[in-house]
């Protein structure tokens, strides 16, 4: 129940994970099977939820978990090796600014082999994610599948330095994972600054607004508004099954939360905007990078916030402030479970 204690307990997962995921990135074929450390047994860090697609990965490892000091896992994405499955990087090098082939596996550790059968998630088999670690960079990407379980995308990168690749995935019979690798972009480096907080952030002409809370260790919920000349945005356009996509990287280790909305497009009930609503629990006290992608006349934009998760009570929570309203009746209908 006390952050303190949480944050421990979190950091003892961690260095048990770190003690066993040596030796990964080079020889790849040659991984032996997993550990089973308790870190291993439970992929809540990087397993989306399926009913209702409400709720965000990495729930139950800031939530429901705290209690049961043993079982909690670490978030998603801070691991390049977890469940049994590996991620291998095969272009860990690129330049900044020039257009290059991004290609990567994932390794089943128990057969050496490529993963080559997936469930589907929010219409993809795998989500990419690249950022950039001072979180200035970031890119959502869907790369395609050749039969032998190797995947690549196109990318580019504007600027040099260390960024980190996400795969979120479910491997066909298995459970939803994160799996991270850094990645390093040549060129001129000139680190900045995590960009300061704010709740309204402007992307090509929309201006979206953000309200509630991100708390450690409990659930809140986090409300995102589009608006474009001012006018509340009525016609979002669903983008992978859902109106909004939401990942949050907590600045400094870049863990890795992909929150869902509450609701889902044509449930009956869910409105597609001005309201986007999302439940997320952040793993700990921090600074956290948002991105939310949403989709209008037929364009996907990301908006991007920095926001605070500190304190355990509603009121102490992540500022979003002067966004203390939550009254409009829209957004109930979207976030019931
Ligand atoms: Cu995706």
């Amino acid at each position: 129940m006390n952050t303190g204690l949480r944050i421990t307990v979190f950091a003892a997962a961690l260095a048990a994970t770190f003690g066993t995921a040596y030796g990964v990135g080079s020889g790849v074929g040659e991984i032996s099977p997993e550990p089973t450390s308790a870190a291993h047994e439970k992929h809540s860090g990087g397993a989306r939820t399926e009913e209702g697609g409400g709720h965000e990965q990495g729930h139950e490892a800031g939530g429901q978990q705290s209690e049961s000091t043993s079982a909690a896992s670490p978030p998603g994405g801070l691991q390049i090796s977890d469940g049994g499955y590996t991620l291998d990087l095969k272009t860990p090098r690129l330049q900044a600014d020039k257009k290059t082939q991004l290609r990567f596996a994932v390794v089943q550790g128990s057969t050496g082999r490529q993963v080559s059968a997936y469930e589907r998630e929010h219409d993809k088999e795998l989500h990419l994610i690249v950022a950039s670690r001072d979180l200035t960079t970031y890119r959502h990407l869907h790369p395609t599948r050749a039969a032998d379980g190797t995947w690549s995308t196109p990318v580019q990168l504007p600027e040099a330095g260390g960024y980190r690749v996400f795969a979120d995935f479910k491997p066909k019979g298995g459970e939803g994972l994160t799996l991270g690798a850094d990645l390093a972009v040549s060129g001129a480096y000139e680190p900045h600054a995590l960009p300061g907080q704010n709740t309204t952030a402007a992307v090509d002409g929309y201006d979206v607004e953000l309200g509630g809370a991100l708390t450690p260790g409990k659930a809140g919920e986090l409300k995102l508004t589009v608006t474009k000349d001012g006018k509340p945005v009525r016609d979002l356009q669903p983008y992978l099954g859902a109106y909004g996509h939401l990942v949050a990287l907590r600045s400094g280790d870049l863990a890795y939360l992909h929150v869902h909305p509450g609701g889902e497009p044509g449930d009956g009930e869910t409105r597609p905007g001005p309201d986007v609503s999302f439940t997320a629990t952040a793993p700990s006290e921090g600074a956290y990078r948002l991105f939310l992608d949403f989709k209008h006349e037929g364009k996907v934009r990301t908006a991007e916030f920095t926001v605070h998760a500190r304190g355990t009570g509603s009121d102490a929570g992540a500022k979003a402030e002067g966004k203390t309203e939550s009254g409009s009746s829209e957004e109930s209908s979207a976030h019931e479970h």
